[in-house]
């Protein structure tokens, strides 16, 4: 979704709707808009949801070392891509309909793939180039031409360097927080991974998020463990790519903090937690965080990430998929193509709503232009909402002719919280006898988008069954596929 849609939705959602109603208050149908409830998005959590997938490249001397977790002691003199070229990446994410891309500039290992001011371990020591060589630069260069927003992973965890957990290495981290964020253009995300950074105390964090905050304050903050209190969004608690169900955007600050004793809550996120701060489902393409070739055999097929795709995107999530570059430098065919084939299914199966045109009928409509259609209507501004002491409601979708399908979307208005906490979906074939959908049945979160895949089923009316929720609906979107 463009950011002139978004924007447009804020306004919708946050006020400008409200003066619209207002002004409207002379038509009989005027009604203002639902009131948010518990926590809700900030603006660049709404943009990073509408990503819906980000690209992961974990590239650098572990690549040439052939190892994933480097002890820091490798010799840059190893550091040698013989045909890099950021452009062919870019040109991987355009066929795989990715719009954003955050790259590894320094793993835990250290080493830095751009030549830093602030250590000599790093590109600017190594063959690659004569040591002039930039992989940040050519990477946010790339993003730059191709119109993908660009993040950068500044490990907080570092075995090559002896200051760290030491406030020196603070000081350290920091000038190179403030370099990359100063010299590359837009950073859109920076990514604080938690593995091995329990040295790394608050205090710390409260320096670096200053910098992010001061250089580049629309950059989406992936927090874990001591930077709980600027995450923008989460780890998912697994790097299988499943996140849970159900998985709620809200959850409370000390599950991160405390990740290794709630995994659980990672996972599945809070109905009442007091911070909203959603699930970023880290995966990669390969077994690897790094390229290997013997892993060539094992990159996940087409099939296996449209299941991916569902258990995070399809969970109220956004998918950070990884596609390690090799020694060359360039992302395998293989990956690449199996990443153009998810984006095929993608695009096959959510071109038409099978509900679009469906006579829509509801128990305890709002009234006003929160009109049950709304929700089949393909339009990002438009949302059904009840009245606001139903919290329940009966939505059925009279589709007029049998129509087959196999696959099931909902959409909440983000913007105004978590609202419904149980629903199903039954279908039937005279509108008097209810089948249920049993993947679609006693389930529990919606928020951004709700996924679900099942044997296909035959039906001419389609009902969508809220049976709890903690304030009127707001739904988006109501939508019914047939994968190809
Ligand atoms: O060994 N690990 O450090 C590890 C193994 C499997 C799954 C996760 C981890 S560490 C974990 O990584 C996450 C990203 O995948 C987050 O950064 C967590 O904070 C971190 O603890």
């Amino acid at each position: 979704m463009q950011l002139k849609h978004i924007l447009a939705r804020l306004k919708t959602h946050f006020g400008v709707g409200a003066i619209a109603c207002v002004s409207m208050a002379t038509t009989a149908i005027a009604q203002p808009p639902p009131t948010p409830v518990g926590p809700v998005p900030n603006a660049r959590q709404i943009e990073w949801y509408h990503r819906e997938m980000i690209a992961f490249f974990h590239f650098g001397m572990n690549t040439f070392a052939e190892v994933n977790e480097g002890d820091g002691t490798a010799s840059p003199h190893l550091f040698n891509p013989t045909a890099l070229n950021c452009n062919q990446w870019t040109s991987v994410l355009k066929s795989a309909g990715i719009s954003t891309a955050i790259f590894v500039a320094k793993h835990a290992d250290g080493f830095c793939n751009w030549p830093t001011a602030h250590t000599n371990y790093s590109v600017k020591n190594s063959p690659w180039k004569d040591g002039k060589g930039d992989v940040v630069r050519e990477f946010a260069n790339a993003c730059q031409d191709s119109g993908i927003k660009a993040g950068i992973y500044l490990g907080p965890h570092d075995r090559h360097d002896s200051r760290y957990g030491t406030p020196d290495y603070s000081t350290y981290y920091a000038s190179q927080l403030s370099e990359l964020l100063r010299n590359y253009g837009p950073v859109w995300e920076i990514w604080w991974d938690g593995a091995g950074a329990d040295q790394i105390t608050s205090s710390f964090y409260d320096r670096w998020a200053d910098t992010v905050r001061t250089l580049q304050p629309n950059c989406v903050v992936f927090g874990t463990k001591n930077s709980y209190r600027y995450a923008d969004c989460r780890w998912m608690g697994n790097e299988s790519g499943l996140s849970g169900d159900p998985c709620w955007s809200t959850i409370n600050p000390v599950s991160i903090r405390e990740e290794e004793s709630h995994i659980a809550q990672l996972n599945h996120g809070e109905v009442n937690g007091t911070a909203y701060v959603p699930a970023e489902v880290d995966v990669s393409i390969r077994p690897s965080w790094f390229y290997h070739k013997e892993e060539d055999t094992q990159v996940k097929s087409v099939a296996d990430l449209w299941n991916l795709y569902f258990n995070s995107v399809g969970h109220n999530s956004v998918l950070l998929l990884n596609f390690p570059p090799d020694k060359r430098g360039l992302i395998s065919a293989i990956d690449s193509a199996r990443a153009a084939g998810l984006q095929q299914l993608i695009k096959a199966t959510f071109k038409t709503n099978l509900a679009t045109g469906a006579v829509v009928k509801s128990l305890h409509p709002r009234g006003g232009d929160y009109k049950p259609t709304n929700m089949i209507d393909d339009n990002e501004r438009t949302y059904y909402a009840t009245n606001d002491k139903a919290v329940t409601d009966t939505i059925t979708f009279n589709l007029g002719q049998k129509k087959t399908f196999d696959v099931l979307m909902l959409q909440e208005v983000i913007e105004l919280g978590h609202r419904t906490t149980g629903w199903s979906v039954d279908y039937s074939s005279d509108g008097k006898k209810w089948v249920a959908i049993p993947e679609a049945t006693n389930k529990q979160s919606i928020g951004y988008k709700w996924l679900v895949k099942f044997k296909p089923v035959t039906a001419s009316s389609v009902r969508l069954r809220v049976d709890s929720g903690k304030a009127s609906l707001a739904i988006h979107t109501f939508g019914i596929y047939k994968q190809p």
